[in-house]
């Protein structure tokens, strides 16, 4: 009886476990991906053949529109010209509460015009150019996630305004599963009244921006394809310099200059006058200099190995004869760099184009919460390293073991296109495009010169601790501890800054006249404010090139910069010190 018992209590838990499993859903990446990739793959079949623009004249005319710029130059008001603008104190509620949700000074947005004008910060050369007649036509698409209204609005009012009219053939606004009321309510009523050209595309569930901008790459019916973020204005005369290039080569894809909307005041202003795009080996985006013959070239056109990813024009045979985007790739992040490996290794070239100018917000922080999809950043990097970076890949791994633990799903199309188009190896285009990527960023870092805490050597109870500080603030002297030990827990690395172990921080010191605090500030790998050199003989952390050292006030534990002298506060011990 005992037995039986038993055997039946068994059977009835085995029968509960499959019941639950059978039950409870669950969704991974792989699954949200899969109907995109099915359906992406039919598309590809039937848009094989496809014929792409080829200009009927070559004749160059002057594309600028007067008219528009003339009644741009008269308009006065908040937010006019890029001019930096703030809300009356009254409003400071709504302010709090918009930035909080958009990571941005949405309540700001709302204040300021939606067609407003922008300063023309162009190139000089840039007034002058002509650019061939016979341009071909453009889809616009821009991806949306709860964007705020007021700055998506202004995106496809400044495309509008801002371009020939025959060339824009359509606007897409791509919402991906937004939950704001506007939004979903009342957008179609909007842009039917005030925006004709511009149509919305729904995506039934949160899907990510690549499948947003792959579900309006699939409506458009123009030439060219522009995706756009969702918080950008396109400046004067932003379209031709895009189109040219492509016109002459559809191969070609072109980027514009991406300048900075501010995300506290609106002011429109340029983030450098140009750089070439690049990367890391965590795959964070970087920029290279523009190499000394295209500075002389200036404003033409010039090669970047990787583009930022938001902002650019590409043929629309030539997107999808690349297979348009990887739609394995979920969410967010990844898709620059296999767009951009895959142009440059499969046959196409990428440019900058100095005289298209377009604004964006760079948010202060992502206000979206993680959509339950796991490290989808994580896997999105590991499917485009396992396609496309060769025996590269392995540096990405190093820093990032936890990569090879994530499964990045079915790669074998992507594997199959790469054979199809016989593009070239990741070797090629890192010594023949971005041959200058490694020597600012190593695939394989010297070790550093010396690691660990650091101590005043009068006191070594004493530790230099980031104290979990944000960007621009100081550190501090504290009792050393193993609880805060990744806080204090350094290293003078071969870029000779030194950098917390855990982040990306660094000491910098903006200011170098005598006891200017040590701030916390994100590493930028440039020397200048960061430069740090250790002399283990003399004990000395010196800063800079004006002979400062890192020095303390006992008493009140503060610490700082000093011209170096004999005192004992200017000695420090750090925990290893390579002695070669
Ligand atoms: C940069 C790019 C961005 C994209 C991203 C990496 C620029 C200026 N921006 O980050 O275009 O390449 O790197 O993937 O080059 N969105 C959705 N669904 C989502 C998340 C985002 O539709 O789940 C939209 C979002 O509303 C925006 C666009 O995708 O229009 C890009 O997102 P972002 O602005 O957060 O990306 P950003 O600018 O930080
Ligand atoms: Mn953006």
């Amino acid at each position: 009886i005992l037995r039986l018992r038993n055997l039946l209590a068994i059977t009835f838990l085995l029968i509960l476990l499959y019941i639950i499993k059978n039950t409870t859903e669950v969704r991974t990446i792989a699954d949200v991906a899969k109907p995109v990739q099915q359906s992406l793959r039919r598309f590809l079949q039937k848009e094989s053949d496809k014929e792409y623009f080829v200009p009927t004249s070559l004749k160059k005319i002057d594309w600028h529109n007067y008219q528009q710029i003339e009644y741009e130059r008269k308009r006065v008001g908040i937010g006019e010209h890029g001019l930096p603008a703030h809300l009356p104190e009254k409003d400071s509620v709504i302010e709090k509460d918009l930035y909080a949700v958009n990571g941005f000074n949405g309540a700001l947005s709302d204040k300021i015009p939606l067609n407003r004008s922008l300063p023309d910060i162009r190139h000089h050369g840039c007034h002058k150019r002509l650019y061939i007649e016979s341009l071909p036509t453009v889809s616009v698409v821009v991806p949306f996630h709860n964007e705020h209204w007021s700055t998506l609005l202004r995106t496809a009012y400044s495309v509008l305004n801002r371009s020939p009219t025959f060339l824009i053939k359509e606007v897409f606004l791509v919402d991906d599963a937004s939950t704001k009321d506007f939004l979903k309510q009342k957008l179609e009523d909007y842009v039917s009244q005030h925006l004709p050209k511009v149509k919305i595309i729904r995506l039934e569930n949160r899907s990510g921006l690549i499948a947003a901008r792959l579900a309006g790459a699939k409506k458009a019916s123009a030439d060219v394809l522009v995706f756009l973020d969702s918080h950008t204005e396109a400046n004067v005369n932003w379209l031709p310099p895009l189109l040219e290039p492509i016109a002459l080569n559809y191969r070609t894809v072109v980027c514009p200059f991406i300048d900075v909307v501010a995300y506290d005041t609106f002011e429109y202003r340029a983030q450098d006058e140009g750089a070439r795009g690049a990367f890391d080996w965590e795959l964070f985006y970087k920029r290279l200099p523009v190499l000394p013959r295209d500075e002389e070239n200036m404003p033409e056109p010039f090669e970047s190995p990787i583009m930022a990813g938001g902002l650019f024009a590409i043929s629309r045979v030539f997107f999808w004869e690349l297979g348009g985007y990887d739609a394995g790739l979920d969410i967010w992040g990844g898709e620059q760099y296999e767009l951009s490996f895959k142009i440059w290794q499969c046959g196409g070239r990428m440019l900058d184009a100095p005289c298209s100018r377009v604004g964006h917000i760079y948010r202060k922080f992502a206000p979206f919460p993680n959509p339950g999809h796991g490290d989808f950043v994580g896997r999105n990097y590991r499917r485009v390293a396992e396609v496309w970076m060769d025996e590269f890949a392995q540096f990405l791994y190093r820093r990032r073991p936890h990569y090879l633990r994530i499964d990045p799903g079915d790669l074998s199309e992507q594997k199959a296109l790469r054979q199809k188009l016989h593009c070239k190896p990741f070797r090629w285009f890192m010594t023949q495009i971005a041959f200058d990527l490694t020597a600012k960023y190593p695939p394989v870092e010297p070790n550093p010169f010396a690691e660990g805490q650091i101590r005043p050597a009068t006191h070594l109870q004493f530790c230099v601790d980031a104290h979990h500080g944000a960007q621009m603030e100081p550190l501090q002297i504290k009792a050393c501890t193993r609880a805060s030990a990744a806080e204090q827990d350094f290293q003078l690395s071969w870029h000779k800054d030194v950098r917390s172990k855990s982040r990306n921080m660094c000491w910098d010191v903006p200011d170098s006249s005598p006891k200017s605090p040590i701030l916390l500030y994100s590493c930028h790998l440039g020397g200048g404010n960061q430069l740090w050199r250790y002399h283990p003989d003399t004990k000395r952390l010196k800063h800079g090139t004006n002979d400062n050292c890192l020095d303390w006030d006992p008493p009140t534990r503060s610490l700082y910069i000093k011209p170096c002298d004999n005192s004992e506060t200017q000695e420090w011990v750090i925990d290893s010190v390579d002695n070669e």
